[in-house]
């Protein structure tokens, strides 16, 4: 793919989550950078999608089954939340582990029960992958440590596991700081901060 000075770089978000695709847009707009979601272009919502490897693996499968419909840059994010406590889990599992307990609402109760008496300790680890820019997809990975409230946040910004999330770095849970704030500090606020420095280093992006 050839550079391009002085104009919108496109990018398509493989994500069937709309909150992510929001704050990935937030992060990458600023830098001339327009980003498609899926139903943007027609595209087809994700399949089934989380495997049992890693993370980068699951980023790839996300971005790979949109390369079948294009050509263009295509980035997709896969992400857990690692409670060192309980041996990192839910981690690559942290979507199937929501939908295993029937919902958010008992998968928290779940972790505040097993973390009852335990170290509290966890993070949001984020891999970004960009396909059809070189000619092997490259990852980008960001990370943010917290730990695990005792209760869940009456506050429901965000989405996901953010309830009960208290991020070290601005002192608040997830849920309770506003989308600007979360885009300061989050694991895949990190993640995309390289992706930006890879795009502006080879002459994608000016700014
Ligand atoms: P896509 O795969 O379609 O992108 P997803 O929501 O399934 O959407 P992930 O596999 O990356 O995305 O997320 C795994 C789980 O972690 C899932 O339950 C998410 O809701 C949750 N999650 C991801 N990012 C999060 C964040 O920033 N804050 C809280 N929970 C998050």
């Amino acid at each position: 793919m050839g550079k391009i000075e002085n104009m919108n770089f496109e990018i398509i978000l493989a994500t069937s989550n709309k909150h992510k695709l929001k704050e990935v847009r937030d992060i990458l707009s600023p830098h001339g950078i327009v980003l498609y979601g899926l139903s943007d272009l027609n595209l087809p919502p994700l399949q089934d999608k989380e495997g049992d490897s890693s993370y980068e693996e699951n980023a790839f499968i996300k971005a790979k089954e949109v390369s079948k419909y294009t050509t263009y840059p295509i980035i997709a994010d896969d992400t857990g939340l690692e409670i060192e406590a309980l041996n990192n889990r839910p981690g690559i599992h942290s979507s199937r582990y929501i939908e295993e307990c029937g919902g958010r609402e008992q998968a928290f109760k779940n972790i505040i029960h097993d973390l009852e008496g335990r170290d509290r300790k966890a993070k949001f680890i984020s891999t970004i992958c960009l396909l059809n820019v070189e000619d092997k997809p490259l990852y980008f990975v960001g990370e943010t440590w917290g730990h695990i409230r005792e209760e869940v946040s009456q506050k429901d910004n965000g989405f996901g596991y953010d309830p009960i999330f208290y991020c070290e770095e601005i002192n608040k849970t997830y849920s309770e700081i506003s989308e600007q704030e979360k885009n300061q500090v989050s694991h895949r606020a990190k993640a995309l901060k390289k992706l930006l420095t890879y795009l502006r280093i080879y002459g994608y992006i000016s700014k």
